[in-house]
C-alpha cells in the first residue's frame, strides 16, 4: 500500500527531477534569476546553491581511496583513525629559557610537537647585539645566537622522540646547524632527528621578506639543505613549502594553492638539477597551508592540493608512492582574526580548524584569540590547544576518513579549485617558471592585487567581518596580553654571547668560517655540512651569516606598486568621492598634494599592510613614497625629509613599535623636521597607545580600521600642522 511504502521511505525516494527543482528555485530566486543564487569568488570559482549528481558525473578523481594515489582522500590509508593530526602550536618569544618553559608546559598539556618561532634578528641572520636589531630581540619569537641558546631551548625535551618544526628561511644554515649540534650534544645523532625546517625562500621573496642573500645563492642554500638532509637526516622534512604566508598576504585559496605547488615544483627541479634522485628526497618535502573562513573552499583546497601534487610529481618522473603524496601542516588564518570583540576569534579558529581536519591535514596550529593584538598569553594558548583537543577527543570527527567525499558539492568544488589553480600554474610556466616570477615581482603583484581587492570589499561592507564592519560593539573589550621586555632579553643575550665568544677557540672558529666563505665562492661543498662544523666550534648565527654575506651580499628588493585595484573594488562611491574632494581641496590650499611615506622599521618584513595602505592611499589621491624595508629609525627620518613628506606612516606587526617609533620621532626632531606627522598602523596593543601618543604619534590605526577613515584622519592631522 501507499502508506506502507511511505513508511519504509520508498515514496520519498522518487527520482530527482532537476528541471522541476530549477523551476521552483527560479521562481523563488531574486528577480526570478537562478544564477543570482550563485556566489562567484574573487578568483572566479562559482559556488552554486545546489549540487547534484549531474555536477559530478564526469569528474575524473571522485572515486579514490585514502592512502592511494592521487591521495585526494588523504596520504594515509587509516588517517586519523589510527593517529590523529599532530597538535603543533607555533610559539617562541623572549629568551631560550622562557620559550623552553612554555614548550614543556605545552607538551605536558596535550601538545604533540614543537614549532619554533624565532625573533626577527635571528631570522635575518643578525646576532642579538647587532645595532640594526635593537628593538626586536626576543619580541616576535625567541632569540637564538648560538648552540648554547639552542641547547637551552630544548633543555629537558628529548630531541630523539619529539618532532620539532622550525620556521627558518633566510638564516636556515646556522639555525638548522645549531639544532643538529644541540641534538648531537644531547646524544641524538642527525639520523634520528624528526621534524621540519621551513627552508622556503621563494615565498620570502614573494611576501614575507626574511631573505638575506639574493635569489641565486638563496636557492643554492635551499638545495644544500635538501641534499644534506637526504643523505644524513632520513626522518627530517627538509622543506615546508608554504602557502600560509601567501594567504596571510592576501592571496585567495586558488592563488595560494597555485603558487605553493609551483614553488614546491621549483624546489624539486632545483634539487634534480644538482643530480639528486627525485625519489631519494621527494618523500621528505612537506607543505603548509593557511585555512581561512571560506569553509567549503578551504576543505576543497586541501583535497585539491594532494590531487595536483601527485600530478606534478608524476610529471617530474617520480615513481615512489611516497614522492607523490602531499603531506601538510595547516594553520588557522591569522588575518581572519579581529582586534574587535576578540572572543569571536575562538569561534573563527574552531571553524577553520574543522576545515583543516576535514581537509586531512597532518599537523595543525590553531591561533589564539589574542593574536590580532599581541603574542598569546598562557590562558589564550590553552584555549587554542584545547580547541584541537576537543575536536580530536570529543566530537568523533577523526573517526571517519575524509567524510566530505562523495558530496556532490565537495567533489565539484575540489575539481574546480584544482582547475583554477592549474590555470595559474600554466600562466606561471608561460612566464618562465616560479623562480622567474618570484624574482620579477609578478607573483608579489598578483597577491597584492588580491589583498587590495579584499580590503576594498571589507571597507565598502561587501565582505562582512562581524564586529568590525557590521554588528560593531558599542564598547571595547579589553583582554590581557603578553608583553615582552625586549631590553631585558637583549641584556641576557649580550651576556651569553660574551660567554660564548670568550670560551671558544677563536682560531678554530675563524677557520670554519673561512671554509664556509670559500665554499660559497667556489660553489663546491655542502654549506649546511660546513655550517654544522662552524656552529659546533661555537660560531654565532651572525658570524655565519656574515661569512656568506661577504661573498653573496645582502639582497635589497625593489618591487613595483599595484595601482587602481582598490579604487575599482571600492563600491561606496559617495564616501569615496567625498574623500577625493578633500584631498583635492588640500592641494588647492597647500599648492601640492598631501605626500606621505609608508615605512616599516627594523627587521619586520611583513609588508602586506604597508603595501595595501600605500596603494589605496595613492588611489585616493595622496602622493605616496614607499620606503625600503629594514631601515633604522635614523635612515627613515632622513628619507622622509629628503622626500619632503607631510607624514610618515609606520606599519608595525612585530611588536618593535615601543622602541622604534619613539626613535623615529626623536630622529625627526633632531633633524629639525617637527612638521612631519607620524602615525602608526598594524598591531599595537591598546595599553601602548597612550605611550605612543605621548611620544608624539598622531594616529594609531589597528586591524579593522577602514582605509578611507584612516586617510581622512591623516589628512586632518596634516592640515592641523603647518608646513615647514
Ligand atoms: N597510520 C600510520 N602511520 C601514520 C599515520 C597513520 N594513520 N599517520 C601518521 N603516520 C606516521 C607518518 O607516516 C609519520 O611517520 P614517517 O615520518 O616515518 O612517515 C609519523 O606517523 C608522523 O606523522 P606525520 O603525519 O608525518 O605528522 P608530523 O610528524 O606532525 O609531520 C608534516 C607533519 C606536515 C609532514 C611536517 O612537515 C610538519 O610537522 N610540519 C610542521 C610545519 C610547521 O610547524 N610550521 C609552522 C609554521
Amino acid at each position: 500500500t501507499v502508506s506502507a511504502r511511505a513508511a519504509s521511505g520508498v515514496a520519498e525516494a522518487a527520482p530527482a527531477d532537476l528541471d522541476a527543482w530549477r523551476r521552483a528555485a527560479t521562481a523563488a530566486a531574486p528577480g526570478g534569476d537562478l544564477s543570482a543564487l550563485n556566489r562567484i569568488t574573487p578568483e572566479g570559482i562559482v559556488v552554486q546553491p545546489l549540487y547534484t549528481a549531474a555536477d559530478t558525473a564526469a569528474l575524473p578523481a571522485k572515486d579514490t581511496l585514502p592512502g592511494f594515489a592521487p591521495f585526494v582522500r588523504g596520504p594515509q590509508p587509516t588517517m586519523y583513525t589510527t593517529r590523529p593530526w599532530t597538535i603543533r602550536q607555533y610559539a617562541g618569544f623572549s629568551t631560550a629559557r622562557e620559550s623552553n618553559a612554555f614548550y614543556r608546559e605545552a607538551l605536558h598539556s596535550g601538545a604533540q610537537g614543537v614549532s619554533v618561532a624565532f625573533d626577527l634578528a635571528t631570522q635575518r641572520g643578525y646576532d642579538s647585539d647587532h645595532a640594526r636589531v635593537a628593538g626586536e630581540v626576543g619580541k616576535a619569537g625567541v632569540a637564538i645566537d648560538s648552540v648554547e641558546d639552542m641547547k637551552a631551548l630544548f633543555d629537558g625535551i628529548a630531541l630523539g622522540g619529539t618532532s620539532v618544526s622550525m620556521t627558518m628561511n633566510g638564516a636556515v644554515l646556522p639555525v638548522l646547524a645549531a639544532y643538529v649540534v644541540a641534538a648531537e650534544e644531547q646524544g641524538v645523532p642527525q639520523a634520528r632527528l624528526r621534524g621540519t625546517i621551513q627552508n622556503d625562500i621563494l615565498k620570502e621573496f614573494m611576501v614575507r621578506n626574511t631573505y638575506i642573500y639574493p635569489p641565486g645563492p638563496s636557492m643554492r642554500i635551499v638545495g644544500d639543505v635538501m641534499a644534506h638532509a637526504a643523505a644524513h637526516m632520513p626522518s627530517f622534512n627538509s622543506i615546508s613549502v608554504c602557502g600560509y604566508h601567501l594567504q596571510e598576504a592576501g592571496a585567495g585559496p586558488a592563488l595560494e594553492l597555485a603558487f605553493t605547488l609551483a614553488n614546491g615544483r621549483q624546489y624539486v627541479q632545483t634539487a634534480m638539477a644538482r643530480g639528486l634522485d627525485v625519489d631519494g628526497f621527494a618523500g621528505r618535502l612537506s607543505f603548509f597551508f593557511g585555512v581561512g573562513m571560506d569553509f567549503y573552499l578551504e576543505i576543497a583546497k586541501l583535497r585539491a592540493a594532494r590531487l595536483l601534487w601527485c600530478r606534478i610529481m608524476r610529471g617530474l618522473g617520480a615513481s615512489n608512492e611516497r614522492s607523490l603524496m602531499l603531506r601538510m601542516h595547516c594553520q588557522t588564518s591569522g588575518c581572519s582574526l579581529t582586534a574587535q570583540d576578540p572572543h569571536n576569534n575562538v569561534v573563527r579558529t574552531t571553524i577553520e580548524a574543522m576545515a583543516a581536519a576535514f581537509g586531512g591535514t597532518q599537523s595543525l596550529h590553531t591561533n589564539a584569540l589574542d593574536e590580532a593584538i599581541a603574542l598569546p598569553t598562557e590562558a589564550s594558548a590553552r584555549i587554542a590547544r584545547a580547541t584541537q583537543l576537543i575536536l580530536q577527543e570529543e566530537t568523533g570527527i577523526p573517526g571517519v576518513i575524509d567524510p566530505w567525499a562523495g558530496s556532490h558539492a565537495m567533489e565539484k568544488l575540489t575539481h574546480d579549485m584544482a582547475e583554477a589553480a592549474w590555470k595559474t600554474i600554466e600562466e606561471i610556466d608561460r612566464r618562465g617558471g616560479m623562480a622567474a616570477v618570484a624574482e620579477s615581482g609578478w607573483a608579489k603583484m598578483q597577491i597584492e592585487a588580491a589583498a587590495l581587492g579584499k580590503q576594498a570589499r571589507i571597507d565598502s561592507g561587501r565582505d562582512v567581518v562581524v564586529g568590525v564592519n557590521k554588528y560593531r560593539s558599542p564598547g571595547e573589550t579589553r583582554i590581557d596580553h603578553r608583553s615582552i621586555d625586549n631590553q631585558a632579553v637583549l641584556a641576557d643575550q649580550i651576556v651569553s654571547l660574551r660567554q660564548v665568544r670568550s670560551r671558544r677557540d677563536g682560531a678554530a672558529v675563524a677557520a670554519t668560517l673561512d671554509a664556509l666563505s670559500d665554499a660559497a665562492r667556489s660553489g663546491e661543498g655542502n654549506l649546511l655540512a660546513l655550517t654544522i662544523d662552524a656552529m659546533r666550534a661555537r660560531a654565532t648565527v651572525g658570524e655565519v651569516s656574515d661569512a656568506l654575506e661577504l661573498v653573496y651580499g645582502r639582497h635589497h628588493a625593489d618591487s613595483p606598486q599595484v595601482s587602481g585595484v582598490y579604487a575599482e573594488a571600492f563600491e561606496s562611491a559617495e564616501d569615496w568621492e567625498k574623500l577625493r574632494g578633500e584631498v583635492l581641496a588640500f592641494e588647492t590650499a597647500r599648492s601640492r598634494l598631501p605626500r606621505l611615506m609608508i615605512a616599516k622599521l627594523g627587521q619586520d618584513g611583513h609588508d602586506r599592510g604597508a603595501r595595501v595602505v600605500a596603494s589605496a592611499f595613492s588611489d585616493l589621491g595622496f602622493e605616496v613614497v614607499t620606503a625600503p624595508l629594514f631601515q633604522t629609525a635614523d635612515e627613515c627620518a632622513r628619507q622622509a625629509i629628503e622626500h619632503e613628506v607631510h607624514a610618515v606612516g609606520i606599519s608595525s606587526l612585530a611588536a618593535g613599535h615601543r622602541t622604534l617609533v619613539p626613535a623615529l620621532i626623536q630622529a625627526l626632531k633632531d633633524l629639525g623636521a617637527h612638521h612631519i606627522v607620524v602615525f602608526v598602523g598594524g598591531i599595537v596593543p591598546p595599553e601602548d597607545h597612550a605611550f605612543l601618543f605621548e611620544a608624539g604619534v598622531r594616529g594609531i590605526y589597528g586591524p579593522g580600521t577602514s582605509i578611507p577613515s584612516s586617510a581622512k584622519d591623516v589628512l586632518d592631522q596634516i592640515l592641523k600642522t603647518p608646513d615647514a
